[in-house]
């Protein structure tokens, strides 16, 4: 253990520096390099930092006192043996009024990222080597290049802010241009509540903006607002609560049709001999007393595992730069309920079989129904199906369940004349719409996919290669 005295260091060319800020209270334990005190002159500002790691003692100096080289700025004791007193570790000046430069130490940074609505080139820029060695003239060239780069071409040049290496680093640090943010400390100087100040206001405005943008649907630069209109003025009406369910489901179908590429590419399946099966199988099932009904979909479901086993691109969610492909098949199928719409999931429909999945599918749905399906029933899904088959319609384009990359929509099966080379045969149509995220694949995939899923449907003896 040792006390020692930290002095201010050979400081240049500078002479009856004022102190502008105490970075550092009695108690506190600083790091080598860690800032204590900032300094300023007429030309520039400058941190000194600490020599030696330790727990400040007592500070020497206070707010507006004026330093030399030599003057003792606090007491530090510190691990080690030392000299009685000791100069703090070299610093680099910093002009006054310019942009931000790279300090060296990591003092007060709660957060590297920009906040939203911040513009792009105003964000931090990276760190860039220490300044140690440049003069003050050179630096306040650099950095007068440096802001030409990120000033407005409307903004005069000599706009330029004042403020303290540690503000301009934290300043940095969170996106914010000082150009912007108006000064109340002395001299107009700009201090870290300024700073704080100007990112709550930013925050505020972009939160206000972003809900009004989900309320009326636009807000987006080149939108036009939601009309608004008095239905009243047209003939009687009657205003309804959205349900729970329709809300979230709501904003999260809008997310992924706003977020994800979508294409649907449509194929039709002959599934006549397949019908002719399930019926059968329903047979067997009634003499046997049996409770399962099976329905076109738990085949759907067996013929889609072939299919994402056949092309895992299709089994797999976009994670940043990586793609995230699963060695699971768990299948969810839309369900309409009284509510709203749900997407309960059956899991590891490889390892089950069409009865099984069927006794399953009509367990979830009725669940689904009665609203008693619990979170876990409705996570981990690698794919879904929206079946309206039981309902009717041709084609439609169904919404990806984020973050899977494709989902099946089916609708009503009919009858049509087929050409089989020589004549027309009636044959059991099923026509299926397949809608994927043009990120994670493309068409000439997603035509493969259909194809290869209508030839198994069309065989289902397919599903066992
Ligand atoms: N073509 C013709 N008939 C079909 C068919 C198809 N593709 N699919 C099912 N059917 C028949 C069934 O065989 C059944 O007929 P029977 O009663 O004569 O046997 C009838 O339609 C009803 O089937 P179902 O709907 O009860 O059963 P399912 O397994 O086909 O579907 C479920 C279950 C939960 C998916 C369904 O009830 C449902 O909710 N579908 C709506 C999905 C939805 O809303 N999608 C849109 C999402 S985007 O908003």
């Amino acid at each position: 253990m040792a006390t020692i005295q930290v002095e201010i260091p050979d400081i240049g060319d500078f002479d009856d520096v004022s102190i502008i800020e105490i970075l550092v209270a009695a108690g506190d334990t600083v790091a080598v390099d860690e800032s204590l005190i900032t300094v300023e002159s007429d030309k520039a500002s400058m941190e000194i930092p600490s020599s030696h790691a330790g727990v400040v003692q007592s500070l020497a100096v206070k707010l507006g006192d004026t330093v030399n080289k030599g003057s003792v700025i606090l007491t530090l004791e510190t691990a080690e043996t030392a000299d009685a007193s000791t100069p703090a570790a070299p610093v680099a000046a910093t002009p006054a009024p310019a942009e931000p430069v790279p300090q060296q130490t990591e003092a007060a940074a709660p957060s590297t990222e920009a906040p939203a609505g911040m513009p792009a080139e105003l964000t931090a820029e990276p760190a860039s080597p220490s300044h140690i060695g440049k003069s003050a003239s050179v630096e306040a060239e650099e950095a007068q290049q440096r802001l030409q780069a990120h000033q407005p071409a409307d903004q005069p040049l000599n706009n330029l802010s004042h403020a303290s290496p540690s503000v301009r680093k934290y300043a940095r640090e969170l996106g914010v241009p000082l150009m912007q943010v108006q000064g109340t400390g002395a001299k107009g100087r700009i201090t870290h509540e300024d700073v704080q100040s100007y990112t709550r206001a930013v925050m505020q405005q972009a939160q206000q903006g972003a809900t009004a943008a989900v309320q009326t649907g636009s807000g987006m630069p080149g939108i036009a607002e939601w009309p608004q209109v008095d239905f009243t003025k047209f003939g009687e009406i009657e205003r309804k609560a959205l349900s729970r369910i329709k809300k979230i489901s709501g904003s999260n179908l809008h997310r992924n049709w706003v977020m994800i590429p979508h294409v649907t590419n449509h194929e039709d399946a002959d599934i006549t001999e397949l019908e002719a099966f399930r019926k059968q199988l329903n047979e067997e099932q009634k003499r046997a007393k049996s409770d399962v009904k099976v329905t076109m979909l738990a085949f759907l479901i067996k013929a889609c595992v072939a299919a994402l086993k056949e092309f895992p691109d299709f089994n797999a969610s976009l994670d940043g730069d990586e793609v995230v492909l699963k060695k699971y098949f768990h299948i969810g199928f839309a369900a309409d309920t009284p509510r709203g719409l749900m997407v309960p999931v059956i899991r590891d429909c490889d390892q089950k079989g069409v009865l099984e999945i069927s006794q399953e599918l009509s367990t979830l749905a009725k669940k689904a129904r009665d609203g008693k399906l619990s979170p876990s029933e409705m996570q981990g899904a690698c794919f879904s199906i929206s079946s309206l088959g039981g309902i009717g319609g041709t084609y439609f384009t169904p919404i990806i369940n984020a973050p899977e990359v494709a989902i099946l929509g089916v609708c009503r099966h009919a009858m049509k004349p087929v050409w089989d080379g020589s004549e027309f045969k009636p044959r059991l149509i099923l026509p299926m719409s397949l809608s994927w995220d043009h990120r994670a694949v493309d068409g000439a995939a997603a035509a493969r996919f259909n194809a290869y899923l209508a030839q198994v449907l069309a065989d289902f003896r397919r599903v066992m290669l």
